[in-house]
């Protein structure tokens, strides 16, 4: 049975470049948010990514990214999703590659339409 996960507030709690990152989200090896350039941030920022909501079958794997130019771009980290986390509440993936520190809350709910 496939489960959704629903993504919550994005937090810079440090960015990977000096000044303002430009991140974007991967999710299964697509880009899910962020846009083509990315979204730019500064540190203390949140972003709210309610409006994400994703199926997840079986194991799957998130990835954060900061875009460089003409540098290629920067990968902050990656953290697993798994369907069976359906039901167990809030959790938070975090992204701490290159000294960078983003956290990224999310829960995980069973597919009300199967
Ligand atoms: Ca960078
Ligand atoms: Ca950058």
């Amino acid at each position: 049975m496939a489960s959704l996960v629903q993504f919550m507030d994005l937090i810079c709690h440090r960015t990977e470049d000096n000044g303002a990152d430009e991140i974007y989200l991967v999710f299964n090896g697509g880009r899910v948010w962020g846009g083509e350039d990315g979204e730019e941030i500064a540190q203390g920022q949140t972003r709210n990514l309610r409006g994400l909501v994703l199926p997840v079958n079986g194991l799957s794997h998130l990835a954060l990214f900061d875009e460089d130019w003409p540098d290629s771009d920067d990968a902050l980290g990656v953290h697993e999703v798994n369907e069976s986390q359906a039901g167990t509440g809030i959790r938070t993936a975090v992204f701490n590659w290159d000294d960078a520190h983003y956290t990224l809350t999310y829960r995980v709910e069973r597919n009300p339409f199967g």
